[in-house]
């Protein structure tokens, strides 16, 4: 007789998933589902899909090996119903138990199935994060501007990391500018471990390659730990080759290098492989230890720290309509070059034919190409959202959607950020090495060969002056506009309309 079913996603692969916890190994039974619907719902990227699944495999071996009855449902089982809540109600009926135990799911979507099922279920709360619900609520409660960085120095002091006493470490919170110098000549770091796949994974490899062929995303190199011993070696590669200089070249983008000094750690978070609490022990560790400066490793430790807590508050502080704020009413379709259409700009179309080969780009190509150009031109942010959700292997809408639609597009108004990330090409020129090999020409204004960043930018300024000209950290950029000859600006209007109007066209044209 089986007491209850523990249900474990694909994003909960944690040895202390608290569903685990909870449970007793020789009364309960675990059950995981690999199934079309959560594959489907935004069209992911192959990588992501092997990624999870074979994770889910791995990870189900586990808990088999450490006594758990686990029951598993694979892609390609005839009677799979292909959906969450269809499996979990067929194989309560299997079991003849009606009692459901999981953590909480991460996305609003999956929490209303799952609350929605015609059993009893429990959800208890996700204690793998540093803030629980609760505690961002408060520090949340009465405050005009929710900022990250306030928020960030109330974890400093609740964690003690990087704090001596009341005072952090060094004396700064913030050691950001020393972490914005561009691009070296060259780089030191050979960039994340290439796992190769075992049989599970070639197995997974075949079967998502024959059901979702038609997703964005290839699968000749998938190079993602899947276990979480292969996470941790990840880890310990990151610390030991990366981590002392991931503060200087933060910012910085080169052509043929496609991860600098960045982790790629998000997918094994996000999933439950790593936690967030050991790898922020072991980078304060490698500072303690005199490994690594004091700026790359409170850098590194804001972005888990700070930066990945604030947006799960945000998620769901805001509630399930978030994902459709539209504050500047953008509504231009998301242009072909997402999808791998041709394109002259190089930055774009490097960060798109690496996102199509890895599943992965570091932040700042999000945030400065591919989010930039968007926001730029006016595209639809739940367009720009759907892309971001499927094809990262990173991404889940808790972390994602704030991410995109706030700090990326502005279009919450400004709940996570109090300006819009936009830059012309001169940022992009700074920080990478894309320009001097592009069609386009940075330093060009106007005229045939402008790159499209510095037509866009006024027009983005331009379209939304009513919004922004009061914006005390924007005004400046209307006083330069403001001085510019009136036939220059005539033209770079002109010339952003027609660009738009042939680049990225309203369906209804
Ligand atoms: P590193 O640069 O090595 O940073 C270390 C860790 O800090 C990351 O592994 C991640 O866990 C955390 N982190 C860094 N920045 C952020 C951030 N802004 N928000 C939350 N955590 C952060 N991150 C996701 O995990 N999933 C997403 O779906 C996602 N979507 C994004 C969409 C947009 C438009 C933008 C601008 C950013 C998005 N990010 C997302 C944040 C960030 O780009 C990724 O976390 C980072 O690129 C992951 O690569 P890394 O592990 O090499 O990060
Ligand atoms: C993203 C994903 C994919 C592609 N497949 C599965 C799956 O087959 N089974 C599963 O349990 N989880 C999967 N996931 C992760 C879920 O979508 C994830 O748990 C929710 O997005 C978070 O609530
Ligand atoms: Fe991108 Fe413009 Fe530079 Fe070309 S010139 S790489 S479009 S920023």
């Amino acid at each position: 007789m089986v007491r209850q079913i523990i249900v474990i996603l694909g994003d909960q692969l944690s040895p202390d998933n608290p569903a685990l916890r909870a449970a007793d190994p020789s009364q309960d039974i675990v059950l995981m589902a690999e199934v079309g619907g959560e594959a489907t719902y935004v069209r992911h990227h192959p990588q992501k899909i092997t990624l999870i699944l074979s994770a889910m495999r791995h990870f189900a071996q586990e808990l088999r090996e450490n006594g758990w009855t686990v029951h598993y449902t694979t892609l390609d089982d005839p009677k799979n119903h292909q959906s969450l809540g269809a499996e979990i109600i067929k194989i309560a009926a299997q079991h003849k138990c009606t009692k459901i135990t999981l953590t909480e799911p991460s996305e609003w979507r999956v929490i209303d199935d799952m609350t929605a099922l015609p059993l009893d279920v429990t959800l208890l709360p996700d204690d793998r994060f540093f803030a629980s619900h609760g505690i961002f609520e408060t520090w949340a409660e009465g405050r005009k501007a929710l900022r990250m960085e306030y928020f960030y120095r109330e974890m400093r002091k609740s964690t003690g990391y990087l704090m001596e006493g009341e005072k952090p470490t060094g004396g700064q919170w913030n050691y950001d500018h020393d972490n914005r110098k561009a691009a070296p000549k060259d780089v030191t770091h050979p960039g994340p471990i290439p796992f190769t796949p075992d049989e599970i994974t070639r197995d997974v490899i075949a079967l998502v390659q024959a059901r979702f062929d038609t997703h964005f995303g290839t699968l000749q190199h998938f190079e993602y730990a899947v276990t979480r011993a292969n996470a941790l070696r990840a880890l310990d590669h990151f610390i030991a080759h990366a981590l002392p200089r991931f503060g200087d070249y933060q910012d910085a983008m080169l052509r043929d290098n496609r991860y600098l000094y960045h982790s790629v750690l998000s997918p094994y978070i996000n999933i439950g492989l790593l936690s967030a609490k050991e790898v922020c022990d072991v980078a304060e560790q490698a500072f303690k230890d005199g490994h690594a400066p004091i700026n790359a490793v409170e850098g590194f430790i804001r972005q888990i720290l700070g930066w990945r807590e604030f947006m799960r508050g945000i998620y769901f502080l805001k509630g399930r309509d978030y994902v459709q704020s539209n504050y500047l009413e953008h509504d231009r379709p998301l242009p072909d070059v997402y999808w791998g259409g041709d394109s002259k700009m190089l930055c774009m179309t490097k960060a798109v034919e690496q996102t199509r080969e890895t599943a992965y780009t570091h932040h700042i190509q999000r945030l400065m190409v591919t989010g930039n150009y968007a926001l730029l031109a006016g595209v639809d942010p739940h367009q720009v959202h759907e892309w971001y959700l499927g094809v990262y292997a990173d991404a889940f809408e808790w972390v994602e959607a704030p991410n995109t639609i706030g700090m990326s597009q502005f279009a919450d108004g400004g709940v996570v950020g109090s300006k819009p990330y936009v830059s012309s090409g001169a940022y992009i020129n700074r920080m990478s090495d894309y320009c001097k090999s592009c069609a386009y020409k940075v330093t060009s204004k106007k005229g045939a060969d402008a790159c499209p960043f510095n037509l866009l930018y006024w027009h983005f300024l331009m379209r939304h002056r009513n919004r922004f000209a009061n914006n005390p950290r924007m005004a400046q950029m209307y006083r330069i506009w403001d001085r510019m000859d009136p036939d220059h600006r005539a033209t770079v209007l002109a010339e952003a309309d027609a660009y738009l109007e042939a680049e990225v066209p309203r369906t209804d044209h």
